[in-house]
Protein backbone atom coordinates (compact mmCIF):
# COMPACT_ATOMS: atom_id res chain seq x y z
CA UNK A 1 0.00 0.00 0.00
CA UNK A 2 2.62 2.65 1.21
CA UNK A 3 4.56 1.46 -1.95
CA UNK A 4 1.71 2.14 -4.46
CA UNK A 5 1.23 5.78 -3.02
CA UNK A 6 5.49 6.64 -3.08
CA UNK A 7 5.10 5.54 -6.62
CA UNK A 8 2.22 7.55 -7.60
CA UNK A 9 3.66 10.34 -5.91
CA UNK A 10 6.92 9.99 -7.62
CA UNK A 11 5.18 9.61 -10.95
CA UNK A 12 3.17 12.90 -10.03
CA UNK A 13 6.43 14.58 -9.01
CA UNK A 14 8.10 13.98 -12.22
CA UNK A 15 5.43 14.76 -14.34
CA UNK A 16 5.11 18.31 -12.45
CA UNK A 17 8.35 18.58 -13.23
CA UNK A 18 8.21 18.20 -16.60
CA UNK A 19 4.90 20.50 -17.03
CA UNK A 20 7.49 22.81 -15.43
CA UNK A 21 10.14 22.66 -17.91
CA UNK A 22 7.67 22.54 -20.69
CA UNK A 23 5.97 25.93 -19.36
CA UNK A 24 9.38 27.34 -19.13
CA UNK A 25 10.10 26.18 -22.76
CA UNK A 26 6.87 27.68 -24.20
CA UNK A 27 7.04 30.99 -21.87
CA UNK A 28 10.78 31.36 -23.62
CA UNK A 29 9.19 30.97 -26.80
CA UNK A 30 6.28 33.29 -26.46
CA UNK A 31 8.75 35.70 -25.00
CA UNK A 32 11.29 35.46 -28.00
CA UNK A 33 7.71 35.73 -30.41
CA UNK A 34 7.00 39.38 -28.18
CA UNK A 35 10.58 40.19 -28.34
CA UNK A 36 10.78 40.51 -32.14
CA UNK A 37 7.17 41.78 -32.57
CA UNK A 38 8.49 45.03 -33.11
CA UNK A 39 5.02 47.97 -32.41
CA UNK A 40 5.14 51.75 -33.48
CA UNK A 41 6.67 53.51 -30.41
CA UNK A 42 3.86 55.25 -27.96
CA UNK A 43 5.50 58.41 -28.74
CA UNK A 44 4.82 58.48 -32.43
CA UNK A 45 1.17 57.61 -31.59
CA UNK A 46 0.48 60.53 -29.10
CA UNK A 47 1.75 62.49 -31.84
CA UNK A 48 -0.54 61.79 -34.07
CA UNK A 49 -3.15 62.30 -31.49
CA UNK A 50 -1.85 65.35 -31.14
CA UNK A 51 -2.57 66.78 -34.85
CA UNK A 52 -6.16 65.77 -34.46
CA UNK A 53 -7.17 66.99 -38.02
CA UNK A 54 -5.94 65.64 -41.30
CA UNK A 55 -7.56 65.52 -45.00
CA UNK A 56 -8.59 62.30 -46.43
CA UNK A 57 -8.46 62.26 -50.49
CA UNK A 58 -10.20 59.75 -52.45
CA UNK A 59 -9.28 59.84 -56.40
CA UNK A 60 -8.15 58.04 -59.28
CA UNK A 61 -9.88 57.40 -63.19
CA UNK A 62 -13.66 56.60 -61.93
CA UNK A 63 -13.87 60.58 -61.48
CA UNK A 64 -14.87 60.56 -65.18
CA UNK A 65 -18.46 58.70 -64.62
CA UNK A 66 -18.92 60.41 -61.08
CA UNK A 67 -19.66 56.93 -59.20
CA UNK A 68 -18.31 55.55 -55.96
CA UNK A 69 -15.00 54.38 -55.99
CA UNK A 70 -14.27 50.77 -56.18
CA UNK A 71 -17.54 50.01 -55.24
CA UNK A 72 -19.50 51.05 -58.79
CA UNK A 73 -17.04 48.48 -60.39
CA UNK A 74 -19.42 45.90 -62.05
CA UNK A 75 -22.72 47.92 -60.31
CA UNK A 76 -24.05 50.82 -61.94
CA UNK A 77 -20.64 50.72 -64.48
CA UNK A 78 -19.78 48.03 -66.19
CA UNK A 79 -16.62 46.58 -65.11
CA UNK A 80 -15.15 46.97 -68.55
CA UNK A 81 -15.81 50.37 -68.79
CA UNK A 82 -14.56 50.82 -65.39
CA UNK A 83 -11.31 49.24 -66.12
CA UNK A 84 -10.64 51.08 -69.31
CA UNK A 85 -11.27 55.08 -67.52
CA UNK A 86 -7.88 55.11 -67.12
CA UNK A 87 -6.88 55.56 -70.90
CA UNK A 88 -8.59 58.85 -70.24
CA UNK A 89 -7.69 60.09 -66.96
CA UNK A 90 -5.93 62.44 -68.09
CA UNK A 91 -5.97 65.30 -64.68
CA UNK A 92 -4.02 68.05 -66.61
CA UNK A 93 -5.40 70.63 -64.43
CA UNK A 94 -3.80 68.69 -60.90
CA UNK A 95 -1.85 71.01 -58.53
CA UNK A 96 0.01 69.02 -55.63
CA UNK A 97 0.14 72.42 -54.05
CA UNK A 98 -2.87 73.82 -54.49
CA UNK A 99 -4.47 70.53 -52.40
CA UNK A 100 -1.81 70.87 -49.66
CA UNK A 101 -2.97 74.20 -49.21
CA UNK A 102 -6.41 73.59 -49.35
CA UNK A 103 -5.05 71.20 -46.70
CA UNK A 104 -3.20 73.81 -44.76
CA UNK A 105 -5.80 76.96 -45.24
CA UNK A 106 -8.34 74.08 -43.15
CA UNK A 107 -6.38 73.87 -40.39
CA UNK A 108 -5.11 70.30 -40.78
CA UNK A 109 -2.06 68.85 -40.37
CA UNK A 110 -1.87 65.49 -42.18
CA UNK A 111 -3.45 64.29 -45.41
CA UNK A 112 -4.02 60.86 -46.51
CA UNK A 113 -4.14 60.14 -50.78
CA UNK A 114 -6.21 56.66 -52.03
CA UNK A 115 -2.78 55.35 -53.93
CA UNK A 116 -4.49 52.23 -54.15
CA UNK A 117 -8.19 51.65 -53.73
CA UNK A 118 -10.38 48.33 -53.80
CA UNK A 119 -10.43 48.64 -57.99
CA UNK A 120 -6.83 48.30 -58.26
CA UNK A 121 -5.89 51.20 -59.60
CA UNK A 122 -2.55 52.31 -58.60
CA UNK A 123 -1.72 56.18 -58.64
CA UNK A 124 2.46 55.77 -58.62
CA UNK A 125 4.64 54.35 -61.13
CA UNK A 126 4.58 50.28 -59.65
CA UNK A 127 7.25 47.76 -61.32
CA UNK A 128 4.49 45.15 -59.75
CA UNK A 129 1.79 46.48 -62.43
CA UNK A 130 0.58 47.93 -65.92
CA UNK A 131 -2.42 49.50 -64.53
CA UNK A 132 -0.76 52.50 -62.50
CA UNK A 133 -0.50 56.06 -63.29
CA UNK A 134 2.13 55.72 -65.69
CA UNK A 135 -0.59 54.03 -68.34
CA UNK A 136 -2.97 56.54 -68.28
CA UNK A 137 -2.06 59.53 -70.64
CA UNK A 138 -1.36 61.75 -67.56
CA UNK A 139 1.77 59.31 -66.48
CA UNK A 140 2.90 62.01 -63.80
CA UNK A 141 3.98 60.14 -60.00
CA UNK A 142 0.84 61.95 -58.26
CA UNK A 143 2.56 60.11 -54.32
CA UNK A 144 5.64 61.99 -55.75
CA UNK A 145 4.33 65.49 -55.92
CA UNK A 146 1.63 65.14 -53.22
CA UNK A 147 4.24 63.69 -50.75
CA UNK A 148 7.17 66.69 -52.16
CA UNK A 149 4.19 69.57 -51.88
CA UNK A 150 3.16 68.23 -48.08
CA UNK A 151 6.94 68.12 -46.96
CA UNK A 152 7.20 71.95 -48.73
CA UNK A 153 4.36 73.16 -46.45
CA UNK A 154 4.71 70.87 -43.28
CA UNK A 155 1.41 68.79 -43.73
CA UNK A 156 2.33 64.79 -42.89
CA UNK A 157 2.37 62.73 -45.95
CA UNK A 158 0.10 59.42 -45.28
CA UNK A 159 -1.21 56.67 -47.83
CA UNK A 160 -4.26 54.77 -48.07
CA UNK A 161 -4.02 51.35 -49.45
CA UNK A 162 -6.40 48.68 -49.70
CA UNK A 163 -5.41 44.61 -49.13
CA UNK A 164 -8.26 43.65 -51.37
CA UNK A 165 -8.12 44.07 -54.84
CA UNK A 166 -11.15 43.17 -57.14
CA UNK A 167 -9.07 43.98 -60.20
CA UNK A 168 -5.91 41.77 -59.84
CA UNK A 169 -6.44 38.52 -60.97
CA UNK A 170 -3.93 36.93 -57.79
CA UNK A 171 -6.71 38.26 -55.30
CA UNK A 172 -9.53 35.38 -55.21
CA UNK A 173 -12.41 37.22 -54.60
CA UNK A 174 -14.37 39.81 -57.37
CA UNK A 175 -17.00 42.00 -56.28
CA UNK A 176 -19.19 41.73 -59.77
CA UNK A 177 -22.17 40.21 -58.88
CA UNK A 178 -22.49 36.39 -59.09
CA UNK A 179 -18.83 36.32 -60.53
CA UNK A 180 -17.59 33.59 -58.57
CA UNK A 181 -13.90 33.08 -56.95
CA UNK A 182 -10.95 33.91 -59.71
CA UNK A 183 -9.34 30.55 -60.93
CA UNK A 184 -6.25 32.91 -60.66
CA UNK A 185 -6.55 33.59 -57.50
CA UNK A 186 -3.21 32.78 -55.18
CA UNK A 187 -2.90 35.01 -51.66
CA UNK A 188 0.66 34.12 -50.88
CA UNK A 189 1.45 35.62 -54.17
CA UNK A 190 -0.75 38.38 -53.70
CA UNK A 191 0.86 39.06 -50.22
CA UNK A 192 4.36 39.01 -51.93
CA UNK A 193 3.28 41.55 -54.21
CA UNK A 194 1.78 44.01 -52.20
CA UNK A 195 4.54 44.16 -49.95
CA UNK A 196 6.65 44.93 -52.65
CA UNK A 197 4.24 47.50 -53.34
CA UNK A 198 4.38 48.97 -50.14
CA UNK A 199 7.95 48.66 -49.94
CA UNK A 200 8.12 51.34 -53.49
CA UNK A 201 5.67 53.52 -51.34
CA UNK A 202 7.45 53.59 -48.28
CA UNK A 203 11.13 53.76 -49.38
CA UNK A 204 9.77 55.81 -51.87
CA UNK A 205 7.38 58.90 -50.26
CA UNK A 206 8.33 58.07 -46.64
CA UNK A 207 4.63 58.03 -45.56
CA UNK A 208 3.69 59.64 -42.21
CA UNK A 209 1.14 56.72 -41.63
CA UNK A 210 -0.58 53.98 -43.59
CA UNK A 211 -4.09 53.35 -43.85
CA UNK A 212 -4.92 50.03 -44.48
CA UNK A 213 -8.93 48.90 -45.57
CA UNK A 214 -10.22 46.08 -47.29
CA UNK A 215 -9.51 43.79 -44.39
CA UNK A 216 -13.25 41.99 -44.16
CA UNK A 217 -12.93 39.78 -46.61
CA UNK A 218 -12.55 35.88 -46.61
CA UNK A 219 -8.91 35.40 -48.32
CA UNK A 220 -7.65 37.95 -45.78
CA UNK A 221 -6.00 36.27 -42.73
CA UNK A 222 -5.15 37.54 -38.92
CA UNK A 223 -1.45 36.12 -39.78
CA UNK A 224 -1.37 38.10 -43.21
CA UNK A 225 -1.96 41.29 -41.19
CA UNK A 226 0.85 40.44 -38.93
CA UNK A 227 3.02 39.55 -41.74
CA UNK A 228 2.70 42.92 -43.47
CA UNK A 229 3.00 44.86 -40.30
CA UNK A 230 6.14 43.57 -39.73
CA UNK A 231 7.35 43.88 -43.13
CA UNK A 232 6.56 47.61 -42.52
CA UNK A 233 7.99 47.86 -38.94
CA UNK A 234 11.79 46.55 -40.84
CA UNK A 235 11.20 49.28 -43.22
CA UNK A 236 9.98 51.89 -40.85
CA UNK A 237 9.89 51.22 -37.00
CA UNK A 238 7.82 55.10 -36.58
CA UNK A 239 5.14 54.50 -39.28
CA UNK A 240 1.67 54.65 -38.23
CA UNK A 241 -0.55 51.92 -38.97
CA UNK A 242 -4.46 52.47 -38.52
CA UNK A 243 -6.44 48.89 -37.95
CA UNK A 244 -7.68 47.33 -40.61
CA UNK A 245 -4.64 45.07 -41.41
CA UNK A 246 -6.11 42.64 -39.09
CA UNK A 247 -9.28 41.25 -38.75
CA UNK A 248 -12.45 42.40 -36.67
CA UNK A 249 -14.55 45.37 -36.03
CA UNK A 250 -12.91 48.78 -37.38
CA UNK A 251 -14.33 50.93 -34.52
CA UNK A 252 -12.42 49.50 -31.40
CA UNK A 253 -9.18 47.71 -30.64
CA UNK A 254 -9.45 43.85 -30.08
CA UNK A 255 -7.34 41.05 -30.08
CA UNK A 256 -8.12 40.48 -33.65
CA UNK A 257 -6.42 43.73 -34.20
CA UNK A 258 -3.18 44.55 -36.26
CA UNK A 259 -2.55 48.11 -35.93
CA UNK A 260 -2.12 50.91 -33.72
CA UNK A 261 -5.56 52.99 -34.13
CA UNK A 262 -8.81 52.44 -34.51
CA UNK A 263 -11.09 53.81 -37.64
CA UNK A 264 -14.86 54.58 -37.05
CA UNK A 265 -16.16 55.20 -40.42
CA UNK A 266 -19.08 58.03 -41.39
CA UNK A 267 -19.69 59.07 -37.70
CA UNK A 268 -17.78 60.21 -34.78
CA UNK A 269 -16.06 57.47 -31.96
CA UNK A 270 -17.03 56.92 -29.34
CA UNK A 271 -14.88 58.60 -25.83
CA UNK A 272 -11.93 56.65 -25.42
CA UNK A 273 -9.56 57.77 -23.04
CA UNK A 274 -7.21 54.41 -23.86
CA UNK A 275 -7.09 53.64 -27.47
CA UNK A 276 -5.85 56.29 -30.18
CA UNK A 277 -9.21 56.53 -32.83
CA UNK A 278 -9.92 58.89 -35.72
CA UNK A 279 -12.89 58.96 -37.17
CA UNK A 280 -12.97 59.11 -41.07
CA UNK A 281 -16.38 60.97 -42.42
CA UNK A 282 -16.42 62.43 -45.82
CA UNK A 283 -17.17 66.38 -46.85
CA UNK A 284 -19.86 65.29 -48.90
CA UNK A 285 -21.72 61.96 -49.39
CA UNK A 286 -19.43 59.86 -51.44
CA UNK A 287 -16.24 59.29 -50.94
CA UNK A 288 -15.23 59.98 -54.85
CA UNK A 289 -16.66 63.09 -55.78
CA UNK A 290 -19.89 62.96 -57.37
CA UNK A 291 -21.39 65.78 -59.53
CA UNK A 292 -23.87 68.21 -57.23
CA UNK A 293 -22.98 65.65 -54.40
CA UNK A 294 -24.58 67.00 -51.10
CA UNK A 295 -22.04 69.02 -48.50
CA UNK A 296 -21.77 69.69 -45.12
CA UNK A 297 -22.07 72.74 -43.90
CA UNK A 298 -20.07 74.56 -41.96
CA UNK A 299 -21.49 74.28 -38.23
CA UNK A 300 -22.18 70.74 -39.40
CA UNK A 301 -18.15 70.73 -40.11
CA UNK A 302 -16.98 72.38 -37.18
CA UNK A 303 -19.08 70.26 -35.02
CA UNK A 304 -17.93 67.28 -36.03
CA UNK A 305 -14.45 68.34 -35.36
CA UNK A 306 -15.21 69.32 -31.25
CA UNK A 307 -17.32 66.17 -31.57
CA UNK A 308 -14.26 64.01 -32.22
CA UNK A 309 -11.58 66.33 -30.29
CA UNK A 310 -14.03 65.73 -27.44
CA UNK A 311 -14.11 61.84 -27.50
CA UNK A 312 -10.41 61.96 -27.72
CA UNK A 313 -9.84 61.70 -31.13
CA UNK A 314 -8.44 62.47 -34.70
CA UNK A 315 -11.00 63.74 -37.50
CA UNK A 316 -9.58 62.60 -41.12
CA UNK A 317 -12.12 64.25 -43.33
CA UNK A 318 -12.56 63.40 -46.42
CA UNK A 319 -12.72 65.47 -50.01
CA UNK A 320 -13.20 64.28 -53.63
CA UNK A 321 -11.54 66.01 -56.14
CA UNK A 322 -12.63 66.10 -60.00
CA UNK A 323 -11.18 64.07 -62.81
CA UNK A 324 -9.66 66.86 -64.16
CA UNK A 325 -7.53 67.32 -60.86
CA UNK A 326 -9.40 70.41 -59.41
CA UNK A 327 -11.09 70.59 -55.53
CA UNK A 328 -14.23 71.62 -55.80
CA UNK A 329 -14.61 75.26 -55.43
CA UNK A 330 -16.93 74.93 -52.94
CA UNK A 331 -15.21 72.47 -50.72
CA UNK A 332 -11.95 74.48 -50.66
CA UNK A 333 -13.99 77.15 -49.79
CA UNK A 334 -15.75 75.94 -46.89
CA UNK A 335 -12.25 74.06 -45.61
CA UNK A 336 -11.08 77.56 -45.83
CA UNK A 337 -13.69 78.54 -42.96
CA UNK A 338 -13.17 75.95 -40.83
CA UNK A 339 -9.42 77.24 -41.40
CA UNK A 340 -10.50 80.53 -40.22
CA UNK A 341 -12.28 79.33 -37.06
CA UNK A 342 -9.08 76.70 -35.93
CA UNK A 343 -7.04 79.79 -36.34
CA UNK A 344 -8.91 81.82 -33.46
CA UNK A 345 -10.24 78.31 -31.59
CA UNK A 346 -7.43 75.73 -32.47
CA UNK A 347 -6.35 75.70 -29.07
CA UNK A 348 -9.02 74.34 -27.71
CA UNK A 349 -8.75 71.65 -30.94
CA UNK A 350 -4.88 70.61 -31.38
CA UNK A 351 -2.97 68.40 -28.65
CA UNK A 352 -5.84 68.76 -26.22
CA UNK A 353 -7.33 65.47 -24.82
CA UNK A 354 -11.07 64.64 -24.72
CA UNK A 355 -13.17 65.12 -21.47
CA UNK A 356 -13.63 65.67 -18.77
CA UNK A 357 -17.19 66.03 -19.09
CA UNK A 358 -18.41 63.17 -21.69
CA UNK A 359 -19.78 64.72 -25.52
CA UNK A 360 -23.97 65.00 -25.77
CA UNK A 361 -25.10 66.34 -28.37
CA UNK A 362 -25.30 69.84 -26.35
CA UNK A 363 -21.78 70.06 -25.51
CA UNK A 364 -18.40 68.40 -26.05
CA UNK A 365 -15.19 69.32 -23.97
CA UNK A 366 -11.51 69.06 -24.63
CA UNK A 367 -8.96 69.83 -21.95
CA UNK A 368 -5.02 70.91 -21.67
CA UNK A 369 -3.49 72.12 -18.85
CA UNK A 370 -5.15 73.35 -15.98
CA UNK A 371 -7.77 74.06 -18.74
CA UNK A 372 -11.11 72.60 -19.86
CA UNK A 373 -12.72 73.99 -23.42
CA UNK A 374 -16.33 73.63 -23.38
CA UNK A 375 -17.36 73.82 -26.94
CA UNK A 376 -21.42 74.74 -27.21
CA UNK A 377 -22.85 73.02 -29.68
CA UNK A 378 -26.38 74.22 -29.16
CA UNK A 379 -26.55 77.92 -29.37
CA UNK A 380 -30.14 78.66 -27.40
CA UNK A 381 -29.15 77.21 -23.59
CA UNK A 382 -29.65 80.12 -21.31
CA UNK A 383 -27.24 78.51 -18.67
CA UNK A 384 -24.76 75.74 -18.36
CA UNK A 385 -24.66 73.60 -15.62
CA UNK A 386 -22.41 71.30 -14.64
CA UNK A 387 -21.09 68.44 -12.29
CA UNK A 388 -18.12 68.82 -10.38
CA UNK A 389 -15.19 67.37 -11.34
CA UNK A 390 -14.54 63.62 -9.31
CA UNK A 391 -11.72 65.54 -8.58
CA UNK A 392 -13.42 68.40 -6.06
CA UNK A 393 -10.93 71.03 -8.07
CA UNK A 394 -11.97 74.46 -7.83
CA UNK A 395 -12.92 76.72 -10.99
CA UNK A 396 -10.89 79.92 -10.80
CA UNK A 397 -12.19 81.12 -14.13
CA UNK A 398 -14.39 81.23 -16.76
CA UNK A 399 -14.35 83.01 -20.45
CA UNK A 400 -15.20 83.14 -23.67
CA UNK A 401 -12.10 82.11 -25.45
CA UNK A 402 -10.45 84.96 -26.83
CA UNK A 403 -13.23 86.72 -24.96
CA UNK A 404 -14.55 88.50 -22.07
CA UNK A 405 -14.92 86.40 -18.57
CA UNK A 406 -17.79 85.22 -17.52
CA UNK A 407 -19.99 84.82 -14.20
CA UNK A 408 -19.76 81.46 -12.63
CA UNK A 409 -21.20 79.92 -9.22
CA UNK A 410 -19.60 76.88 -7.69
CA UNK A 411 -20.91 74.70 -5.00
CA UNK A 412 -21.05 71.11 -3.41
CA UNK A 413 -23.60 70.48 -6.37
CA UNK A 414 -21.61 71.66 -9.26
CA UNK A 415 -20.87 74.54 -11.42
CA UNK A 416 -23.77 77.12 -13.25
CA UNK A 417 -22.97 79.32 -15.98
CA UNK A 418 -25.52 81.98 -16.55
CA UNK A 419 -25.40 82.84 -20.56
CA UNK A 420 -26.33 86.33 -21.58
CA UNK A 421 -26.50 87.49 -25.03
CA UNK A 422 -25.46 86.55 -28.18
CA UNK A 423 -22.81 83.73 -28.22
CA UNK A 424 -20.02 84.72 -29.99
CA UNK A 425 -19.71 81.74 -32.26
CA UNK A 426 -22.91 80.53 -33.78
CA UNK A 427 -21.52 77.20 -35.40
CA UNK A 428 -19.03 76.43 -32.31
CA UNK A 429 -18.74 78.60 -29.43
CA UNK A 430 -15.77 77.83 -26.85
CA UNK A 431 -15.93 78.39 -22.96
CA UNK A 432 -12.49 78.00 -21.08
CA UNK A 433 -12.74 77.15 -17.85
CA UNK A 434 -9.70 77.31 -15.58
CA UNK A 435 -9.53 74.90 -12.78
CA UNK A 436 -7.45 75.06 -9.81
CA UNK A 437 -4.16 72.57 -10.79
CA UNK A 438 -4.05 69.99 -13.66
CA UNK A 439 -7.05 68.37 -14.96
CA UNK A 440 -5.46 66.07 -17.74
CA UNK A 441 -5.72 62.89 -15.57
CA UNK A 442 -9.38 63.27 -13.82
CA UNK A 443 -11.85 60.26 -14.80
CA UNK A 444 -14.60 61.18 -16.99
CA UNK A 445 -17.60 62.60 -15.16
CA UNK A 446 -20.33 60.01 -15.68
C1 LIG B 1 -14.10 51.57 -46.79
C2 LIG B 1 -14.06 51.60 -48.29
O1 LIG B 1 -14.70 50.49 -48.81
C3 LIG B 1 -14.66 52.90 -48.78
O2 LIG B 1 -14.68 52.96 -50.19
C4 LIG B 1 -13.81 54.04 -48.24
O3 LIG B 1 -12.51 54.00 -48.77
C5 LIG B 1 -13.78 53.98 -46.74
C6 LIG B 1 -12.86 54.98 -46.12
O4 LIG B 1 -13.38 52.70 -46.28
O5 LIG B 1 -15.42 51.62 -46.31
C7 LIG B 1 -16.18 50.50 -46.18
C8 LIG B 1 -15.72 49.44 -45.48
C9 LIG B 1 -16.51 48.30 -45.38
C10 LIG B 1 -17.73 48.26 -46.00
C11 LIG B 1 -18.20 49.34 -46.68
C12 LIG B 1 -17.42 50.47 -46.76
N1 LIG B 1 -18.51 47.09 -45.92
O6 LIG B 1 -18.05 46.07 -45.34
O7 LIG B 1 -19.64 47.07 -46.44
Amino acid sequence: MRKTISFVSMITSKLCMLLLIMNAFIGNAIAQQKASVVKTPTAVLQDFMDQRFGMFIHWGPVNLRGTEIGWSRGNSVDTADYDNLYKEFDPVLFNADAWVLAAKNAGMKYLTITAKHHDGFCLWPSRFTDYDIMSSPYKKDILAELSKACAKYGIKFCVYFTILDWHDPLYPVSNIPNAGLKPTGDMRKFVDKIKGQLTEIVKGYHPYMLWFDGNWESPWTLQMGQEVYQHLKKLDPNVIVNNRLGKGTHKLMNDQTVGDYATPEQYIGEINMKDPWESCITICRQWAWKPNDQMKTLKESLQTLAGTAGGNGNLLYNVGPMADGRMEARQVKMLAEMGKWLSQYGVSVYGTRGGPYPPSKDLVATRKGSKVYLHLLKTDAKTIALPNLPTKQRLSSVRYLNGPLLAFQQDEYGINIPLTGKLPDMNDTVLVLDFVGDVTDVEIVR
